[in-house]
């Protein structure tokens, strides 16, 4: 039997960002990200890559997933004649590391296995709501006022959740400021990126004091030891990003201490299959889990938001609206409710593609092949 994949493109696309975003690795300005197009059947499907333009909050990066898409997986994709998202990981397995340009692959197949079959993202993954409460990540500000005016604003649209990037010398004070203005009661959790080091627990144990939902990934990436030893310092629990690669990872980390709380991005852990492979892990530990963001676009964000409506996302993720980050998005935009919930979408596959015109504008290389 002949495979899926008739035509490929792989786009990279350049999306200003409404406002800097900066956090413990730099700051950025605009969104460099890596969009894939299969073609088949009569339909087409999308994948988006969370590599971020420079390597830092990974090793992964836009050109070099272009590349490793060009060079090594396709090639093995359309070789082994994948004809569902299941036979993407197996296709894949002989190239080590490179999980987001996989999982970019994965979901391009999944979008256009699932189109055909018209069945949304959300029913394929057993999802039990159609919508979830959505949070949003607040990077580094130049000053605590400044913080306390963007938090407010976030509160005002609706968010269920606040999220500060801390990193040392940006950590207590912010923290004791948005607790004082806006009260014990907001669920508010904190994200150091890895900025920390195990010496740094007197400090990171004063955070207790703040009563947060959780402190994600405050060391390195990849110290799941050293994460269990800081665990039994602290009260508030601590939460792995970076760290989880995989479900292996993360039944390392849970059976270890090292992490309380998961947050899942499909592209750190190589797709939305891994994704959920966690998902059912920690809950089978009673682990709690939340889907992390990468700035998406509209297709990514909606990916995320079919894959937090499992059952086992119990915390409000990084699952804002499109205008959280943009102006512009290239699909209709993500909304937010007034009540600060984002609907997970019910149309086959992704439930959206980008516009034609938008992605013209927004491109800046293209590369494409056809069977
Ligand atoms: O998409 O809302 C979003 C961004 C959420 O803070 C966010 N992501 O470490 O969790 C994280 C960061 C990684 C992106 S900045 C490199
Ligand atoms: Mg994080």
């Amino acid at each position: 039997m002949s495979g899926l994949i008739e035509a490929v493109e792989i786009r990279t696309v350049r999306l200003p960002l409404r406002a800097p975003f900066q956090t413990s690795n730099g700051v950025s300005t605009e969104r460099e990200f890596v969009l894939v197009r299969l073609a088949g059947g009569g339909a087409e499907g999308w994948g988006e890559c969370v590599a971020e333009r420079e390597p830092t909050y990974s090793s992964e990066h836009t050109s070099g997933a272009v590349d490793v898409m060009r060079s090594f997986l396709l090639p093995r994709l359309v070789a082994a004649e994948v004809r569902t998202a299941e036979d993407v990981a197996p296709a894949l397995s002989g190239v080590v590391g490179h999980p987001m340009a996989k999982a970019a692959l994965e979901l391009a197949v999944l979008d256009l296995e699932l189109r055909l079959r018209g069945v949304s993202l959300a029913q394929y993954f057993g999802a039990t709501r159609t919508r979830v409460p959505a949070g949003v990540s607040v990077g580094i500000q130049p000053s605590v006022p400044a913080l306390l005016d963007v938090v407010g604003g976030f509160l005002d649209e609706g968010y269920r959740r606040i999220k500060l990037k801390i990193q040392p010398g940006w950590d207590l004070e912010p923290v004791r400021a948005v607790r004082q203005r806006f009260g014990d009661e907001l669920p508010l959790q904190v994200d150091a990126n890895a900025a920390y080091d195990l010496a740094d627990a007197a400090l990171l144990r004063r955070l207790d004091e703040f009563g947060l939902l959780l402190i994600e990934q405050p060391l390195h990436h990849d110290d799941l030891y050293q994460h269990a030893r800081l665990a039994e310092l602290l009260t508030t629990p601590l939460c792995l990003d970076e760290s989880v690669v995989s479900a292996r990872s993360a039944a390392a980390a849970i059976s270890m201490g090292a992490t309380r709380i998961i947050n899942i991005k499909p592209g750190r852990v190589g797709g939305y299959l891994e994704a959920r492979r966690i998902h059912d892990l920690a809950r089978a530990h009673g682990v709690a889990v939340w889907c992390g963001g990468m700035l998406e676009s509209g297709l990514g964000r909606r990916a995320n938001i079919a894959l937090a409506a499992l059952p086992g996302f119990t915390l409000p993720g990084d699952t804002s609206a499109s205008d959280r980050f943009y102006e512009c998005d290239l699909t209709t935009p993500v909304t937010l409710d007034a009540d600060g919930h984002v609907t997970v979408p019910s149309g086959p596959g992704i439930g959206a593609a980008p516009d034609p015109d938008l992605l013209s504008k927004f491109t800046v290389d293209v590369w494409s092949y056809e069977r």
